[in-house]
Formats: structure tokens, C-alpha cells, sequence
């Protein structure tokens, strides 16, 4: 079973596509561990982005992201880091094909949406930056049966 970090960004809180985001993820047939509905603030956004804080692009990102609040959250499930970046679509929204989360509702790519770690030890990273150990909730999902072997 494996975990990733997923945050819905300041566009998708203020054009109110939590809910819609959130219910597409149920669906599919992962697990919600945990959730904080917070703002970041620039330290935080250094962090999380340590990869990016030197590239051209990363001002308009960091005032971007710490523009209003953002949901962090945790998911799981089988395959659980690649599944979430399918369902989420290419980084450009203009190019993320449609039925994906970032193809159906975005268009720029700075707004785009929706974060998810892009590999097991960049979920393992990101989700201690917003959550300790004791944050990750154990519960099982009824269908949980149908959704994994
Ligand atoms: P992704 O893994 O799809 O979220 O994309 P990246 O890790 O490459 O980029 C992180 C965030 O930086 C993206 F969500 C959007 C932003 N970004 C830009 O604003 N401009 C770029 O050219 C690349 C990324």
C-alpha cells in the first residue's frame, strides 16, 4: 500500500472544485489518511518546492501558493503515487488531456490546480512537511475489499 502527498491549490479552494477534487479521488478508490485546510507561508512553500525555489518561474509560484489557503492532504492506495498523477494530469493544464483533474478544470500553468508527489520518496518528504506520524489516520474504507489485492 502505498501513500502520496496531494494539496489542492489557492484556485481550486477559491473557484470552489474541492469538493468536485475530492470526490473524483474517493472514487477512484483511494484512501483519505489525513487533511489540513490551511495558508503556507513562504517558508513552508520553500520547502515543499525545494526543487524549484531557483528556477525562473518560482516568484510567480511562491505568491501564487501562498495567495490564499490550500487543503494538504494525504491519500492511499495501491500504486497510490502514480495513480494520483494520472488522474491529475500533465503539469500544463493546457495540455493535460481530458478526464484528468488538471485537463477538465484548468488552463494556466501556475494555477493548475492540484500538487501530488511524483514519487514514493517525494511523498514520503512532502507529507512530513505538513503532517507528523500521529496526523496519518488508520481506518478502512467498506469497499476496500474491491479496491486492492
Ligand atoms: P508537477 O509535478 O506536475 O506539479 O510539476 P512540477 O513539479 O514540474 O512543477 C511544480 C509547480 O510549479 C507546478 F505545479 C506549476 C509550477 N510551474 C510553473 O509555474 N512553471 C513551470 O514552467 C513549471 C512549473
Amino acid at each position: 500500500m502505498e501513500r502520496t502527498f496531494v494539496m489542492l491549490k489557492p484556485d481550486a479552494v477559491s473557484r470552489g472544485l474541492m469538493g468536485e477534487i475530492i470526490s473524483r479521488l474517493e472514487k477512484k478508490g483511494l484512501k483519505m489518511l489525513a487533511a489540513r485546510f490551511m495558508k503556507i507561508t513562504p517558508d513552508i512553500a520553500s520547502r515543499h518546492y525545494a526543487e524549484h525555489v531557483n528556477k525562473p518561474f518560482y516568484p510567480k509560484l511562491l505568491n501564487f501558493i501562498t495567495s490564499g489557503p490550500v487543503l494538504a492532504m494525504v491519500w492511499e492506495g495501491e500504486d497510490a503515487v502514480s495513480v494520483v498523477r494520472t488522474v491529475v494530469g500533465k503539469t500544463d493544464p493546457k495540455e493535460a488531456a481530458p478526464g484528468t483533474i488538471r485537463g477538465d478544470y484548468g488552463m494556466i500553468k501556475t494555477m493548475n490546480l492540484i500538487h501530488a508527489s511524483d514519487s514514493t520518496e517525494s511523498a514520503e518528504r512532502e507529507i512530513s512537511i505538513f503532517f507528523s506520524p500521529q496526523e496519518l489516520v488508520e481506518w478502512k474504507r467498506a469497499d476496500e475489499e474491491w479496491l486492492s489485492f
